[in-house]
């Protein structure tokens, strides 16, 4: 009975939602930046791609300076989002403001703290506005702390969305069948 409904629970959830990547170049591996590009700030060193580190694969992007490193996507409803997260990585140990964009013009601004000098994980979905619609995403670097470079490195930026699967209800229904079907042929 509770492989039963173990069964009955994934068919469902496969039949009625698919995850979605919404970023294009989410960890640099084009060894460009395009379609991220500079937008605020300034310091030593614009935004870049580099080798010289990377939370996975062959590249990640860097900079020195508090500099703002943004995407534009077509608008995402808060609502269908999942997860909005990135890796960072700063030798210095310091702090990292992220934007978000919306489609009505508004935005937010927040803050993170590092608390090594090894690659870290930002999970920023909690901070996403119900009800308004997305269109934009940045990381910003830093300038001060410590005396050496203030260099900042972000990687394996996620902007997933769950979303309803046309015609969902029709395979939800085959699904429901079939495992019915094999429930009844189990019994007798
Ligand atoms: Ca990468």
């Amino acid at each position: 009975m509770r492989s039963f409904k173990l069964v009955t629970l994934i068919v469902l959830c496969l039949c009625f939602t698919q995850a979605q990547a919404n970023l294009t170049n989410p960890g640099f591996e084009t060894g460009s930046l395009p379609p991220w590009y500079k937008a605020r700030g300034s310091g030593v060193e614009d935004w870049n791609v580099t080798t010289a580190d990377s939370h996975s694969g062959l590249y990640s992007a860097t900079d020195v300076g508090n500099i703002e490193l943004r995407q534009d996507f077509a608008a995402i409803p808060v609502s269908q989002i999942v997860e909005l997260s990135y890796w960072l990585k700063q030798p210095e140990i310091a702090i990292s403001a992220f934007d978000f964009f919306y489609s009505d013009g508004s935005g937010y601004e927040s803050i993170v703290s590092l608390s090594s000098s090894d690659w870290e994980f930002f999970d920023v979905t909690s901070h996403l506005s119900p009800g308004k619609e997305l269109v934009g995403f940045s990381v910003w670097g830093y300038a001060g702390g410590p005396a050496g470079e203030d260099r900042t490195y972000l990687d394996d930026v996620t902007l997933e969305t769950v979303i309803p699967v046309p015609g969902a209800i029709v395979l939800g229904g085959i699904g429901v069948t079939f495992v019915g079907w094999l429930r009844r042929r189990r019994t007798v």
